[in-house]
């Protein structure tokens, strides 16, 4: 096993203050979110977006790595840099979504189930060749009265265990995220059960699967009430029951945990991972940092509105985005900071 380069890849990963940004949206994911910007929905648009992302001034200051997809890790820029490269060159890891998406799970109404173990082995090899060190794989987990069912969360924590050890063979660190996800009417309560649910069958399938902890990295949802619940909760109340949550389902020999937004808001996630730190401040056993896909690129994906001319204040929007996320790492997140371009 490579496993000076898991090391260092993990190492490069939780750097300073730095996060990870998710910039690995499949193909119909992306033409969503620019069918809602009113932008074409084509390759050379999603090239020319991911282009914008890249080559970002001073983006390796605040990212450490940037999750591709299999669609971009092959593209270049217009003046045919590999975006691979490109990355490399800012100073930040390449890495790369490996799941497949997700079908309906047999037997189990209303709930998915990740597709994309077979032919992970050769497909690994493949991304490790072009420079990927680390690798993603998503699974989703529903909500509702009745739901998530014991089934559904053994096959998807099975299915992340055995990613994570395919991974690991391959010299590249697995980033597993089991996603509860915010749709419902659920209360933050509802939401905190379950996430700690989730992540006890997924530390035990891990274990079971001989995953070495030290080489892999949590991506969680916070813990959060259901989007179209009345009852919104404080910064603090989600604070305080994410990382509870944490404490009490993930064990201290992971290196980190790298949260996804879930559909908050980018001012929301900050404010979030800020209060985590500021509350817990030398209490975590392991970093705690963002991997956000919407809360970052969302404002400059709306600024940009897929025209060459507001490439550079789409950029400068997307890198401020990020130097928040930094402060919120640090704790010293204000929304004042919000209007500072400069910060
Ligand atoms: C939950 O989605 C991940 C984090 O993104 P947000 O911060 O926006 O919640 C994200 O990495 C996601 O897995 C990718 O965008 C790919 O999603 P699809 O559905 O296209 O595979």
């Amino acid at each position: 096993m490579k496993t000076k380069e898991l090391t260092n890849t993990i190492k490069a990963l939780f750097a300073g203050d730095k996060g990870l940004l998710a910039m690995d949206e499949s193909i119909p994911t992306c033409n969503k979110r620019f069918e809602e910007a009113g932008i074409p929905q084509t390759i050379e648009y999603r090239r020319a977006y991911r282009e914008l992302i890249v080559t970002a001034p001073n983006l390796g200051k605040h990212i450490s790595g940037a999750i591709l997809f299999d669609e971009t890790i092959h593209q270049s820029t217009k003046d045919g840099i590999l975006f691979i490269d490109m990355l490399k060159k800012q100073g930040i890891v390449p890495g790369i979504k490996v799941d497949e998406g997700t079908t309906d799970l047999a037997g189990f109404p209303g709930e998915k189930i990740t597709m994309g173990l077979d032919g992970l082995k050769e497909r690994l090899a493949n991304y490790y060749n072009m420079g990927a060190r680390f690798a993603k794989w998503r699974a989703v987990i529903n909500i509702s009265p009745v739901l998530p069912s014991r089934g559904c969360i053994e096959a998807n924590m099975h299915a992340l265990a055995r990613y994570a050890a395919l991974c690991q063979e391959a010299g590249i660190v697995p980033i597993v995220e089991p996603e509860v996800l915010m749709d419902g009417p659920h209360d933050l309560k509802k939401c905190f059960d379950v996430t700690i649910r989730v992540q006890h069958v997924l530390f035990d399938q891990l274990f079971a699967q001989n995953v070495n902890l030290k080489w892999v990295i949590l991506k969680p949802n916070m813990v959060l009430p259901g989007l179209s619940n009345p009852k919104p909760a404080s910064v603090d109340k989600v604070a305080e029951a994410t990382v509870t949550c944490l404490l009490q389902s993930v064990p201290a020999a992971v290196p980190g945990v790298a949260f996804l937004s879930g559909g908050q808001s980018a001012e929301a996630a900050t404010a979030h991972l800020n209060a985590m730190h500021v509350k817990f401040k030398g209490k975590l056993p392991w970093a705690l940092t963002f991997s956000f896909a919407r809360a970052i690129q969302q404002p400059a994906l709306e600024i940009w509105k897929g025209k060459d001319e507001n490439v550079a204040e789409a950029q400068k929007i997307l890198v401020h985005r990020a130097s928040l996320d930094n402060a919120a790492r640090r704790g010293e997140y204000n929304p004042e900071m919000e209007h500072d371009l400069n910060a």
